[in-house]
């Protein structure tokens, strides 16, 4: 059995709110949930394994139906968020073009909210629901006996013209039995960042699911339950990077700091062990203080990007944050006073957010005065309390599930335009970029901190773009 695991192109990936230079110049990450089926795969099957992340590889559609051709999989798994979902269809198209007889499977984010919508598309023969290490596995194992595959929970096809939904599957418990994902299978050595201090980098998560109601995000609706690995299985991952000659880690735990004698443990072991290596982590400024910060700074943790999301009490308390601004004053105070760098989230155009909210929300980044801002405007996704106030207030219809259904080339996403119009939001976005990034203070304390003749290319870079917006969306 041939087993190929496809991150598809990203030449029609819908752009959301995100201004070019986030982007163009964001770098690659590896694709995560793919390495982890894979090392599943390898641990507990004999099967031929292949994985294609076509866009750090720069596979255009010609070059990855050769790739596909050539390797002639029986099961291609292929990863899929909502944004992705074109690319997903065309490597699909691509895949039964070459190969007609080899099953489909699509997992991902997306399947989580669209899971009918997607079986029924075009080609695809199974979804996999949830975290799908156990579940591909089992699919593979059984995927000439369509009786036994009804017995699997988490999975979604079609029988005739019905659509067999197993339900809901479970979660890991433990999250330590699952294998490291196996970054060797990968060009690893060409992932890297714009914010990396460090050349050659790599993402991890040490926890999954997320205990938080944050109204702008789907991982309430997909993975409240938060489970946690243990520190002496996250450092040995750690380590197993750093033998491989990785320099730098992206923690990407949706909430690294949620169980602070886990986080503690975790430095320690990395003390402990003497491990040298860059790592940043995202945190909410709630779960912070100034002993666990001294810590991680004393662990290597570089950067801690924390989710403001707002400059106003009201706009943070509509977007259920759960966070009050005295909070992120403080969290950002003492985490530059111990020496780590910050990067802070903003959003724009939150529901009942007015212009004078956003002029107060520029007004508070500069208070804050983090390293670095990524602002975006706030787009309801579906899954979120945001998409459904919005399909409730009719501010647009259930649009997202018309392109789950029928996604087309071309597609928009909508923003919450019932304060603030479609065009004061993109304004306000690029004002608010401006008034962080071009100011001399800033710009002459980013000088002094950059450590390399590389590192001020790619700044350079990403400056001038900043400062060439006119429309960023
Ligand atoms: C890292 C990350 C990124 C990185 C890199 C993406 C990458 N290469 O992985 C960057 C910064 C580029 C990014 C960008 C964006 N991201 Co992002 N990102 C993430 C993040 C934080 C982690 C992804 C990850 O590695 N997860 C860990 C792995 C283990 O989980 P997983 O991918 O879900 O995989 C598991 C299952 O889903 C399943 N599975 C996954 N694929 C497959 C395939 C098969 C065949 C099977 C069987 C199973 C399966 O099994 C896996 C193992 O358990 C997630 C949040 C999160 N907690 O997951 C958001 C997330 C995926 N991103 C999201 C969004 C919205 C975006 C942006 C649109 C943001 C923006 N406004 O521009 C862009 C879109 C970029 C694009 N078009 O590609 C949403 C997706 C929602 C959706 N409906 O699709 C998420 C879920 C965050 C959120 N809560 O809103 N992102
Ligand atoms: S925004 Fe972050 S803290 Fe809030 S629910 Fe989503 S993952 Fe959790």
């Amino acid at each position: 059995m041939k087993v190929l695991l496809i991150n598809p192109p990203a030449e029609n990936e819908i752009l959301s709110c995100n201004p070019e230079i986030i982007k163009s110049e964001r770098g690659f990450d590896p694709p995560l949930g793919l390495l982890y089926l894979a090392g599943y795969l390898k641990k507990y099957s004999n099967y031929k394994l292949k994985l294609i992340d076509a866009p750090v590889e720069r596979f255009d559609y010609p070059k990855l139906q050769k790739e596909i051709q050539k390797f002639s999989p029986d099961v291609i798994g292929i990863t899929a968020m909502t944004f992705t979902l074109i690319d997903v269809l065309k490597t699909v198209e691509v895949a039964k073009r070459v190969c007609p007889k080899t099953k489909i499977v699509i997992g991902g984010p997306h399947v989580q909210i669209y899971p009918e919508e997607t079986a029924n598309l075009k080609n695809v023969d199974y979804v996999v629901l949830g975290e799908g290490e156990k579940i591909f596995l089992e699919l593979i194992k059984n995927i000439n006996n369509p009786e036994k595959l009804k017995l699997i929970k988490g999975l979604v096809f079609r029988e005739n013209d019905k659509i067999i939904n197993t339900g809901r599957p479970d979660y890991f418990n433990n999250l330590d039995e699952i294998p490291f994902p196996p970054r060797e299978i990968l060009p690893y050595k060409k992932y890297f960042s714009l914010l990396a201090k460090e050349r050659i980098i790599t993402t991890m998560f040490t926890s999954r699911g997320c205990p938080f109601q944050c109204a702008f995000c789907d991982r309430p609706a997909m993975g409240r339950i938060f489970r946690a690995r243990s520190a002496k299985n996250v450092v040995d991952e750690i380590e197993e990077c750093l033998k491989m000659g990785i320099k730098e880690i992206f923690i990407y735990d949706d909430t690294f700091t949620v169980n602070k004698p886990r986080v503690i443990d975790i430095c320690n072991e990395i003390l402990k062990r003497k491990l040298k290596f860059t790592w940043d982590i995202r945190a909410r400024v709630d779960t912070v203080d100034e002993e666990l910060l001294v810590l991680l700074k004393k662990a290597g943790c570089e950067r801690i990007h924390y989710g403001v999301e707002a400059g106003t009490q009201k706009i943070l308390n509509v977007l259920k944050k759960g966070i009050a601004l005295e909070q992120a004053l403080k969290a950002f105070k003492l985490t530059k006073k111990i020496g780590i760098q910050t990067l802070a989230y903003f959003m724009i155009g939150a529901p009942t957010e007015t212009k004078e909210d956003v002029l107060k929300t520029m007004k508070f980044m500069k208070e804050l005065n983090p390293d670095f801002v990524q602002i975006t405007l706030l787009t309801p996704f579906p899954g979120t309390k945001v998409y459904q106030w919005a399909l409730e207030q009719k501010i647009f219809n259930d649009y997202w599930k018309d392109f789950a259904k029928n996604p087309q080339i071309g597609f928009k996403t909508k923003y919450w335009t019932k304060e603030l119009s479609n065009d004061e939001l993109e304004k306000l976005l690029t004002i608010a970029y401006k008034k962080f990034y071009i100011r001399p203070i800033y710009i002459i304390k980013r000088l002094f901190k950059i450590r390399s003749f590389s590192e001020f290319l790619r700044k350079l870079k990403a400056g001038l773009k900043v400062i060439s917006m006119k429309n960023v969306v």
